[in-house]
């Protein structure tokens, strides 16, 4: 599978296009506009998601709807298109203006403003909303959570497995599943909002009822946490991954974080297991059957009220970076856009695993995976 995005975030628009998507799918245009007004939420947004209605329009691919096998292409069209946009010729220090403009000859950056922007990642949501549909057919479930804002951190270990989790997370404006971090997270972004600045931070990524062997360790572009990784650090402002307890364990004893295999016939759902999960769900590019656990670290957003130093790229002389409105925090947004990722890179790999161009002929092949792990 494929999906290619297009459209500027001032543009008439955006549009995304998937191909390879099994035939059979149950597929509605409000299944996506839940995900994107998940996306659109979160303490720390700015103007521009407010005035953004977030209503996709499905193009092709569907009939009865059902997907048919064919490329699906959905639009979402920009309540806030500009049709007359005029040059900017200063860079914000931590965006693609500069480096963009020096690859495009140009002193004018808004066509790299325009497609850098961190709109295009509802098109991420829009195909990773898609993906999730398939992996529902699976009964794969993929949640995410703040786990930073800043230096206010989640201390407390998640029980993801918890079903009152989701409802935390969901009830929190910061996605956090606990109550007084997400206190102390709303200070520091009003904290924030007050000087002018922006804030990152870290979320986390939790794959449920994932078989072990999903990926592969044959080959170096197809293991499995290459690809995750390459799928999270392709969201805008995502600076570092780590695959479960990824930079802990570096400073550790093996024998304090190589999770010990154990073994119970009646252990569920498989009788291999593991009490602790320091590996997150990934060993030799495959899943081990524990629960994948990803984290994304995010930078604070380049567009400040309180603006930088910069350089004027006509004059060359020293100046502020542009004021425009903008982002405070995007960290609970992100999480919704690593599901998303994540959610597309499982889908792929297990359409590739497991074959069929409809959801009937993979399904079937899956469930037969399944039977044999449980059966060991
Ligand atoms: C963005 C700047 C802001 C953000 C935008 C990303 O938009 P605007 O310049 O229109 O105020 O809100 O994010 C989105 C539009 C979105 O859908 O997430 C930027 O410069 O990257």
């Amino acid at each position: 599978m494929r999906f290619l995005t297009a459209g500027e975030s001032h543009g008439r628009g955006l549009v995304t296009i998937i191909e390879g998507f099994p035939k059979g799918v149950s597929l509605s245009e409000e299944d996506i506009n839940i995900e994107l007004s998940r996306r659109r939420q979160g303490y720390g947004r700015g103007k521009r998601m407010s005035i953004e209605s977030e209503k996709c329009e499905i193009y092709s691919g569907l009939r009865n709807g059902k997907t048919i096998g064919s490329p699906i292409s959905i639009v979402l069209p920009n309540v806030d298109w500009q049709k007359e946009q005029s040059p900017i010729y200063i860079p914000r220090p931590g965006h693609a203006d500069l480096p963009g403009a020096i690859k495009y000859h140009t002193n004018d950056i808004r066509d790299i403003w325009e497609r850098a922007s961190a709109r295009e990642t509802a098109c991420r949501v829009i195909a990773g909303a898609v993906a999730k549909k398939f992996l529902k057919e699976l009964n794969i479930k993929i949640i995410s959570f703040t786990r930073a804002i800043g230096p206010i951190r989640l201390e407390l270990d998640i029980d993801i497995r918890n079903s009152d989790i989701e409802k935390l997370i969901d009830d929190s404006p910061v996605r956090c599943p606990d109550n007084k971090t997400s206190e102390d997270m709303i200070r520091i972004i009003d904290e924030a909002i007050e000087k002018g600045d922006t804030l990152g931070g870290i979320f986390e990524l939790v794959v449920l009822n994932i078989p072990p062997g999903i990926g592969t360790y044959m080959h170096w572009d197809k293991r499995l946490d290459g690809l995750i990784a390459q799928a999270i650090m392709s969201i805008p402002s995502v600076k570092g991954v780590e695959i479960g307890s990824g930079f802990y364990s570096s400073e550790n004893f093996g024998s304090n974080v190589l999770d010990i295999i154990k073994y119970n016939k009646n252990h569920s759902p498989w009788s291999f297991y593991r009490e602790t999960n320091f590996a997150g769900g990934i060993e030799g590019g495959m899943t081990n059957g524990e629960p994948i656990v990803v984290r994304g670290a995010v930078k604070p957003v380049p567009t400040l009220r309180n603006p930088l130093p910069s350089i004027d790229l006509i004059s060359k002389e020293e100046t502020k970076a542009i004021v425009l409105r903008s982002d405070v925090c995007i960290v609970p947004s992100a999480g919704v856009i690593g599901e998303a990722m994540l959610a597309w890179v499982l889908a792929d790999k297990i359409i590739e695993e497991f074959g069929g161009n409809t959801i009937e002929e993979i399904k079937s092949r899956f469930s037969q995976y399944l039977e044999y792990v449980r059966s060991l």
